[in-house]
């Protein structure tokens, strides 16, 4: 099942979205948010997928690439 990510902040005491996160290359089983970290700052967000098979090394991979299996992956968003 894949997995989006709903990041809510307080403002004012009430909760307020602040964004819908989703990897662009999820399938089954790719644990997309099984492992998360935020900055101090709040403002980038690393999500890891410990089952994304792309054999892609480096920033900005090739997404499709579906070559070995269970490598894993960190998708890094920021705002
Ligand atoms: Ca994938
Ligand atoms: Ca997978």
């Amino acid at each position: 099942m894949k997995r989006l990510w709903l990041v809510v902040l307080a403002v004012a005491g009430l909760p307020r979205q602040q964004a819908y996160l989703k990897a662009f290359n999820t399938e089954v089983d790719d644990s997309f948010g099984g492992g998360t970290a935020l900055s101090g700052d709040g403002h980038t967000l690393a999500v890891g997928a410990s089952n994304e098979d792309s054999r892609a090394t480096g920033v900005n991979g090739n997404p499709a690439d579906e070559s070995s299996e269970e490598a894993a992956a960190v998708y890094i968003f920021g705002r």
